[in-house]
């Protein structure tokens, strides 16, 4: 297989940000008073913020505007920026640096792939800031998960072609994402269950990426 590049997703593949969204959101639910639970927050996974809102609104008795959609978003991501600050490289996933390194020595090239707009900070807090070799985010895109955009921005900023690009997502969007942009993907955590994924372990602590590329 011609893979020359390897993007990752960030929440849910490199660090567990994952519980701290939905801590946010849950909180935010509870003090609008609407219903909100586990499996409700896995839609969320790879959607982008006011994506994720809308899905929660869905349950809200009441209309809301633009206006206070705006700002119950801010709130929350208010209150994740503050949990996120507990973060540190001990939260980085179990087996991602091993995986990080092999591909390093390798000299394939390494990218982040994510929906959140506050990658950089994430990055910087687990002492991965110039790690990788391109990064592509939420700030930079129209359209998230399931659309290819920032996994063809990624390649794009790499120099590789689409089709030489194997995925890293723990999301079903980001799994449809990766295979609308033509690249290959591996699914893990959440993503593990998805028989769309051409590669699936449950976490990168079991993956020998020398195997599968
Ligand atoms: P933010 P990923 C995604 O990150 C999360 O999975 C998703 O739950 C979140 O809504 C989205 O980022 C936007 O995050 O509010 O920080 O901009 O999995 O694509 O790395
Ligand atoms: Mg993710």
């Amino acid at each position: 297989m011609s893979i020359r590049a390897v993007i990752f997703d960030l929440d849910g593949v490199i660090v567990s940000t994952d519980e701290y969204h939905y801590q946010a959101w849950k909180k935010i639910a509870d003090e609008e008073g609407i219903y909100f639970d586990r499996e409700i927050n896995e839609n969320l996974r790879g959607v982008s913020r006011m994506e994720s809102l809308e899905i929660i609104l869905k349950r809200a008795e009441k209309q809301y505007s633009e206006a206070e959609k705006l700002n119950l978003a801010q709130i929350k991501n208010d209150f994740y920026r503050e949990l996120l600050n507990n973060l540190s490289p001990a939260d980085i996933l179990t087996g991602v640096m091993k995986v990080l390194e092999q591909l390093k020595e390798r000299n394939i090239k390494i990218a982040i792939g994510s929906s959140s707009k506050n990658t950089p900070f994430i990055l910087e807090k687990i002492g991965l800031g110039s790690y990788f070799d391109a990064v592509a985010d939420g700030n930079e895109i129209k359209n998230s998960k399931p659309d290819p955009e920032v996994f063809l921005l990624a390649a794009k900023k790499l120099n590789i072609q689409p089709e030489d690009c194997l995925v890293v997502e723990d999301a079903d969007a980001g799994v449809e994402a990766a295979l609308a942009g033509g690249m290959k993907v591996l699914g893990v955590g959440f993503a593990s269950n998805n028989e769309k994924a051409t590669f699936r372990a449950k976490d990168l602590s079991v993956v020998d990426i020398n195997e599968i590329i």
